[in-house]
């Protein structure tokens, strides 16, 4: 394997480069010892290690869901937050599509993240203090809102945010229940194993198209096909509160909602304290901290 340094860090992972280019992970996916106490059984730990995902039927109970219901129905119709930079609408609708920071934006969503219920599984699949890179509400309103092409978050995070290590793990959780027909995520079980490094270069302020519609870092049709054939595709579903753990680097994207029914999530990407953000390792300037923070205090 080829490597190349930034800012003295080794670049485990190359992409963006002439050619896709396949790595083998580097990594752990699990950096807690199993022997330590915590929420996520053994038997979890492992599933998550070989699928790269863990779902949970109900991590925050009905009645408790409704306070989170109730705040992102306020921040979606809030003039002030439309206007924020952190709201994205859709191309098409004009309708809002994600809101980032919302953790920073609403101390409702700043509670969420404290939960130990969140970061005490956060804490203990990274084996040490984490800290938010990244949070953000996918409203994926009814009637046609867009969905998120296959992509691996880590190669987006590598390439643009500077996160030197897969030793992020992200959760969303439905605030909306999350049918097979409303644009659920879907992850490629195992996918998680391998980095693709994706071909072509990032073009500078890549961050304010790629939020509408990923270009730079999407996989070709070919390596998809492949992955597919592989690993498979499973879609999530659950009940308002029921939540999806994923590994950074899995293949995931997911449909268009053309139903009736919203399917709003909120994602919270808890990054490792001994994996902070250095430069970028593939773009020429880093992202906006509303999307890739450099804040790393630690959740407590
Ligand atoms: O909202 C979804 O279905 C997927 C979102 C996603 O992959 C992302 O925000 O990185
Ligand atoms: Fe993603």
């Amino acid at each position: 394997m080829t490597t190349t340094t930034t800012t003295n860090v080794t670049d485990l992972y190359p992409t963006r480069g002439a050619t896709e280019v396949a790595t083998p992970r580097q990594d752990p996916v699990v950096w807690g010892s199993p022997d330590t106490p915590g929420p996520v059984s053994a038997g979890d730990l492992q599933a998550l290690d070989r699928d790269g995902f863990l779902a949970i039927d109900q991590l925050i109970a009905p009645d408790e869901v409704a306070e989170y219901q109730r705040e992102l129905e306020r921040l979606t119709t809030d003039p002030a937050i439309r206007a924020d930079e952190r709201s994205i609408v859709e191309p098409q609708s004009k309708e809002i599509r994600s809101v980032f920071e919302v953790h920073k934006i609403s101390e409702v969503f700043a509670k969420l993240v404290r939960d130990e219920r969140v970061v005490g599984r956060a804490r203990q699949i990274l084996g040490s203090d984490v800290y938010v890179h990244q949070s953000r509400i996918n409203v994926k309103p009814g009637f046609g809102a867009s969905g998120f092409y296959w992509h691996s978050d880590f190669e987006t995070w590598h390439a643009e945010d500077g996160l030197p290590h897969m030793r992020t793990i992200s959760v969303s959780i439905a605030l909306t229940e999350n049918y097979d027909t409303n644009g659920g995520l879907m992850i490629m079980p195992g996918s998680h194993k391998t980095f693709l490094g994706c071909a072509g270069a990032t073009p500078k302020d890549n961050y304010k198209k790629s939020l509408q519609m990923q270009d730079a870092g999407t996989p070709s049709d070919e390596a998809l096909t492949k992955m597919a054939s592989e690993y498979g595709i499973k879609l999530f579903t659950g009940k308002a509160g029921s939540a999806t753990w994923f590994d950074c680097n899995c293949m995931h994207g997911s449909g268009d909602n053309i139903t009736p029914f919203p399917r709003s999530n909120v994602f919270i990407v808890f990054n490792s304290v001994e994996n902070t953000a250095v430069q970028p390792f593939a773009a020429p300037i880093r992202r906006p901290e509303f999307i890739g923070a450099r804040d790393f205090t630690p959740v407590r």
